[in-house]
């Protein structure tokens, strides 16, 4: 009978030691731990979704997928080593409002790819990518794409002048003009020299014009150098894809300098009439090949000049956005000042 009692006591006790290693709650807990650090990474490291032109968002591209030229999508969006303001960082920073988790997508399809790929456009039957963008928000100039143009006496004495230069905290870049003293008036200008330069491509601002008589607003692509007689405008071409001379008359200029500015100058360049320019905003742009200079104003084409007419530049340009006074556009009136231009944004694309 004690035996019996030592045995029975012994299958009691597995049994409970059985029951306890099957009822253990340590693997929920484990569970949960694992899926909050997951849920976790995905929500600080979001995986950058490609925002497309019109500002919506495609599922992230998976990394190194190889698009048509071969090249990998993420190589093609980063390989500008001179511009830093890349499509990808665009695109990075506008995503994580709205992060797209990579695992539950599946792979974009190689043509679409190319087709919603950040700041990629297709212009005049080209593929261009988005090399430089700024849309002016904030207060405060981005000195990584703008230099402030130096304090140089321009046209009829008149001066440009760093005050004359900021953002308007909207969106805009304002460009202003004003009376300095006497018959002097100072106005505002930004390059990108040294920052970003650029040869052939597709160039577009979209701005305000200004309302007074006496000043002209310009966006305008200059080369390092203009060498007199040499080489005619290869090695070297001011390119005005914009310049609002002609205030009463409604009409822009279009023109290319070269050769410098002495005795052996060349320029070409018409003006046309565009109505209504100076009322609200427009889109100045200029398409740069190899062949010819393209502008347009609203997206329609208003001038070309070709290789037969002139050396197309084959030197690289930067960006310069100016408000200059002069007779060109007529007497300056105080009792409209102080004006100015305002520039929504500029893009830059290349061809690739
Ligand atoms: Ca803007
Ligand atoms: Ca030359």
């Amino acid at each position: 009978m004690k035996k019996l009692l030592i045995a029975l006591s012994l299958l009691l006790a597995m049994a409970f030691v059985f029951t306890s290693c099957t009822g253990t709650p340590t693997t929920d807990a484990d569970a949960t731990t694992k899926a909050t650090t997951t849920a976790g990474q995905a929500t600080t490291q979001p995986t950058a979704a490609t925002t497309l032109e019109d500002g919506t968002t495609e599922a992230p591209t998976t990394e190194g997928a190889t698009t048509e030229d071969g090249t990998t999508a993420a190589g093609t969006i980063n390989k500008n080593d001179n511009n830093p303001t890349t499509a990808s960082t665009i695109s990075t920073a506008k995503s994580t409002t709205k992060p797209v988790a990579s695992t539950t997508k599946k792979p974009t399809p190689t043509k679409k790819t190319i087709t919603t790929q950040a700041g990629v456009i297709y212009f005049n039957n080209t593929r261009y990518r988005q090399t430089f963008y700024d849309d002016f928000e904030g207060t405060t100039l981005d000195r990584s794409k703008w230099e402030i143009c130096p304090e140089w006496t321009r046209h009829n004495g008149n001066v440009w002048r760093k005050d004359m230069v900021s953002l308007d905290g909207k969106g805009n870049l304002v460009l202003s003009c004003a009376k300095l003293q006497g018959s002097v008036y100072k106005s505002g200008a930004v390059r990108s020299r040294d920052r970003f330069e650029q040869t052939y491509g597709y160039f577009e601002a979209r701005c305000e014009l200004q309302k007074s008589p006496g000043f002209w607003g310009a966006f305008w692509l200059m080369p390092n150098s203009i060498d007199n007689g040499v080489k005619g405008g290869s090695d070297g071409t001011e390119i005005d894809i914009f310049e609002s001379a002609y205030l009463s008359s409604e009409r822009i200029n279009h023109a290319i300098h070269w050769d410098g500015y002495g005795s052996d100058h060349k320029s070409i360049g018409t003006n046309v009439h565009v109505p209504g320019v100076h009322t609200g905003y427009h889109t100045f742009a200029l398409e740069w090949t190899k062949d010819a200079y393209r502008f347009y104003v609203d997206g329609k084409k208003t001038h070309e000049i070709t290789s037969a007419q002139a050396d197309i530049c084959e030197v690289p340009t930067y960006l310069k956005l100016t408000v200059e006074a002069g007779t060109w556009a007529g007497q300056c009136d105080d009792s409209k000042l102080p004006d100015g231009i305002k520039v929504d944004w500029v893009k830059v694309y290349k061809k690739f």
